[in-house]
């Protein structure tokens, strides 16, 4: 296993003086947002986390390795690459076998983040069940790796590309909580707020972080949902994201896009759809995301001393 890890210095550094770790995914930078901002938004992002007292370690696949913390060159080549392979569970062993460029998922970040032995993971939004998943069976590999791996993850609810209430029901299946911060409901991505109620609602990190502890010192394997909504000054017009959202999802379905290929596809559809509105929110909901992110693991590291 600690042939494939490749752990950057200032990763490094913050292990061996026991700091706090946020782990970062890569999808969001080559599938998610347009190179140049997707490199600058990474960069933004990593900066945030240090500004709260943590480490940033975005997580991608390069020549064979699981590199944990990118320097500022492989950012930038792998923002500006094509053809970046979206990697989630399934697919990790054969990337990494054909030495080929990969972003990882919600999914496969988890899996490498627990790997390196880092807890708090920050995104933008996470994969769940699939509208019209009672048919196709469309339900993201994100899920079961909450259900398993011992990684919390902070992000702004879910897409409603998905169905939220199908989401929270396999989520509460699979024993993973989902925790509000500052909010009973679960939040919709681009807005505040859907219909779904969070199992708990937390408005300080230290209840999170207590929370975490407790899971993981009792041994319930799997991690969480930090659900933290995006802030209401950035927040789209929900008719605007909805009508948006319907003829995505109706083009998906004339198109036939389906597997790997129609989360991808609905992001993008989106972006087009609003003029890039949707783009400037995910933007900022992911830096809000880091603020709460960096805070945690500050806070989970004093717990474990
Ligand atoms: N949802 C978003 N933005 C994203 C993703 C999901 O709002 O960038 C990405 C994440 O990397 C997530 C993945 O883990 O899509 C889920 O893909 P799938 O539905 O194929 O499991
Ligand atoms: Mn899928």
């Amino acid at each position: 296993m600690k042939n494939f890890l490749e752990i950057s210095k200032e990763v490094k550094q913050a292990k061996e003086q026991g700091k706090p770790i946020v782990a970062l995914e890569s999808t969001i930078i080559s599938h998610g947002m347009p190179y140049p901002q997707n490199v600058q938004t990474a960069r933004e992002v990593e900066q945030i986390i240090r500004d709260n007292g943590a480490v940033p370690a975005t997580i991608a696949l390069i020549d064979g390795k699981i590199k944990i913390g990118l320097t500022d060159d492989e950012l930038e080549q792998f923002g500006n690459s094509q053809g970046v392979a979206k990697v989630s569970r399934r697919d990790l062993p054969y990337i990494l076998a054909t030495k080929q460029k990969g972003a990882t998922t919600v999914a496969a970040t988890m899996i490498c983040a627990e790997l390196a032995e880092i807890q708090i993971f920050v995104t933008g939004g996470i994969g769940g069940v699939h509208r019209g998943a009672e048919t196709t069976m469309d339900i993201s590999a994100d899920l079961e790796e909450l259900a398993q791996t011992n990684v919390a993850v902070v992000c702004a609810g879910a897409k409603s590309i998905l169905d939220l209430g199908l989401t929270m029901e396999y989520l509460e299946t699979k024993g993973v909580p989902v925790i509000g911060y500052e909010t009973d409901v679960l939040p919709a991505f681009y807005t505040r707020r859907s219909d779904y109620p969070v199992n708990f609602r937390a408005d300080e990190v230290e209840t999170i972080a207590n929370t975490l502890k407790a899971k993981w010192d009792l041994n319930l394997q799997g991690g969480a949902v930090i659900a933290n909504p995006i802030p209401e000054e950035h927040a789209m017009p929900e008719e605007v994201i909805n009508t948006a959202i319907a003829s995505a999802l109706k083009e998906a379905d004339d198109k036939g896009i389906a597997g790997k290929d129609t989360t991808p596809f609905l992001l993008g559809k989106i972006k087009e759809i609003t003029a890039g509105k949707s783009l400037d929110s995910n933007i900022d909901l992911v830096k809000n995301n880091a603020v709460l992110g960096a805070k945690l693991a500050v806070e989970l590291q004093n717990l474990n001393k």
